[in-house]
């Protein structure tokens, strides 16, 4: 049994560097090696689609699909089971075998069928084999690799909803591939990069196509975040289409129906928020769901990331769904592309809710790209009039540290003739404040989940249009805030836009090495954050 592992993945990796024996999300050694055997093995799936796409053949849906599931479980605080990761290895191994009797190719190496093997595998695999002879190509790959777990995550998504682009499918596989390429050089590997970040927006807007088309565009929602009487079910995460489907079960059952953490912006859908009992939001950022989850008289149903080990105070009314899973959890899995959520309703009416009502308090959602931008004609006036003088996007994602409290800073002290455009769930650290407004406009617009990263790279493509400038000309500036995969998918998208002087924290990753980051503040101008006042002098300095 694994005493030891490394991964560096996320924000919180251990001391900068690395968590070596337990994660500090508490992904345990065992998961982690199960976690690295299973993208060792979808690195071997890619390498016989690639064979396979070459020959102008297909591979086969529900192996695009699954590849999607399988990196999406390895993003930080998704999947802490190791049953489910066996399953998925297993099912990688199967659609490894499929294509070999589907196209004829050579039979693979080491298809571990039992658990047995499995583990015995995850034992030994490596899946940085370059970590020593060559520090910058593996930080690049490791860098394509986060990526494209990000990418996963959007892609699942979309495809939940019906949309999938061949071409963004058959990146994984190429994507995934080239992480084995020992030949490749770095320019090779940052070429991809930026490839990889164009076919990023691709799928992020893809992901908008979907939500949109599916619920409608988000509106000017003032949402409830205060607490309502009677059962209850909180719904976190970012799939929205789970979320729709529960509120058809609970309708007409007596039961409310609040958001946590990403899945707030849901509220402000016109095809979700017409279902009354979808009341309002819960709570504030992932890492605060142990104490906002202790002894809450409701049930809770984890869609997505970001799940913290749950308390023995709530461990018998949190349950997972789609590739969210935690040992002992209770798992509403999908059958026949349909999830019964009974059991979630049952917790919620045993637990009987809360008993009273707490003083009604709404903050205002819902400024997606088509809500800001039904304001263009007042904004871009009022930055001609002198009215707003910078636009600010403070997003990103959420964490523990302490040092995020920059991020309250800077929104705070941003001047009063400038528009803060925000998302993703960093941005429960000051969304519950009053902004004022600007030119007649809240100052302060939530444009969404971080899955609505598209919206935001619309808005400030349309402003540059607008000016007939680039976006690196517009008074914009992006101070984000990283901690998971998606992050790392999101900026390389706007690197492969050209979008410079981003300002990068709450500090930078530990996959990057000393000269990826040397490359990437030369290139692209990309700054960590030092502190709100020093920033924002920095940033607003007189042209
Ligand atoms: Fe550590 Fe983050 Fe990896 Fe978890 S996902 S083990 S916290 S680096
Ligand atoms: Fe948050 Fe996990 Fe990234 Fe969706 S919920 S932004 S961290």
């Amino acid at each position: 049994m694994e005493t030891s592992m490394f991964c560096y993945q996320c924000e919180q990796a251990l001391h900068g560097t690395g968590c070596v024996r337990v994660g500090v999300c508490g992904k345990d050694p065992q998961v982690a090696a199960l976690q690295d055997l299973l993208v060792y093995e979808l690195e071997g799936l890619a390498l016989q689609a690639v064979a396979v796409l070459d020959r102008g053949e297909t591979i086969p849906s529900d192996i695009d699909r699954l590849v999607m599931e399988a990196l999406f479980a390895t993003l930080t605080n998704v999947n802490f089971d190791g049953a489910d990761i066996i399953d998925l290895i297993q099912d990688v191994t199967a659609a490894r075998r499929t294509l070999r009797e589907m196209y004829g190719l050579h039979p693979a190496a080491d298809l571990h069928t039992n658990e047995e093997a499995i583990r015995a595998a995850a034992a030994k695999v490596d899946i940085r084999p370059q970590a020593e002879t060559a520090v910058d190509i593996q930080s690049l790959k490791d860098t394509l690799l986060y990526g494209l777990k990000g990418m996963a995550a959007y892609a699942y998504h979309a495809a939940v909803l019906g949309l999938q682009d061949p071409e963004v499918n058959h990146f994984f596989y190429r994507g995934l591939a080239a992480l084995t390429d020992r030949t490749l050089q770095l320019n090779d590997v940052l070429d991809l990069m930026m490839a990889f970040g164009q076919v990023n927006l691709k799928v992020m807007a893809l992901l908008d196509q979907a939500n949109t088309g599916t619920y409608g565009h988000p509106e000017p929602t003032h949402a409830l975040v205060s607490k309502r009487k009677g059962p209850f079910i909180v719904v976190s995460g970012h799939d929205l289409h789970d979320l729709k489907e529960l509120l058809e079960q609970t309708a007409g059952k007596g039961i409310n129906v609040y958001t946590h953490g990403e899945m707030l912006p849901a509220l402000a859908y016109p095809g979700l928020k017409k279902y009354p009992h979808l009341i309002g939001n819960y709570g504030t950022a992932w890492h605060n769901q142990q104490h906002e989850f202790d002894s809450l008289p409701g049930a809770i149903l984890m869609t997505t990331n970001c799940l913290m080990k749950p308390r023995p105070s709530y461990q018998d009314r949190i349950f997972s769904t789609g590739v969210v899973g935690y040992p002992g959890m209770t798992h509403i899995p999908s059958r026949g592309g349909k999830k019964d959520f009974t059991p979630v309703i049952q917790k919620a009416l045993e637990l009987g809710g809360w008993t009273e009502d707490e003083p009604e308090k709404r903050i205002l959602i819902g400024f997606g790209r088509s809500a800001t931008l039904s304001h263009a004609e007042e904004i871009i006036n009022a930055v001609k009039t002198g009215q707003i003088k910078h636009f600010f996007l403070v997003g990103g994602c959420d964490g523990a540290k302490s040092s995020r409290s920059y991020y309250t800073e800077f929104a705070e002290k941003t001047p009063p003739d400038s528009v803060i455009l925000t998302l993703a769930c960093g941005k429960f650290r000051f969304n519950d404040r009053d902004f004022g407004t600007v030119a007649g406009l809240p100052r302060l617009l939530d444009v969404g989940q971080c899955n609505d990263a598209y919206s935001a790279i619309q808005i400030a493509l349309a402003l540059a249009e607008a000016f007939n400038c680039g976006v690196n000309d517009l008074p914009l500036t992006l101070v984000l805030s990283w901690y998971e995969q998606k992050a790392v998918c999101i900026l390389l998208t706007l690197l492969s836009l050209g979008i410079k002087n981003i300002y990068l924290g709450p500090s930078l990753p530990a996959f990057l090495s000393p000269n990826v980051v040397q490359y990437l503040v030369e290139q692209f101008g990309i700054r960590p954050i030092t502190s709100a006042e020093k920033d924002l002098a920095d940033i607003l300095v007189p042209a």
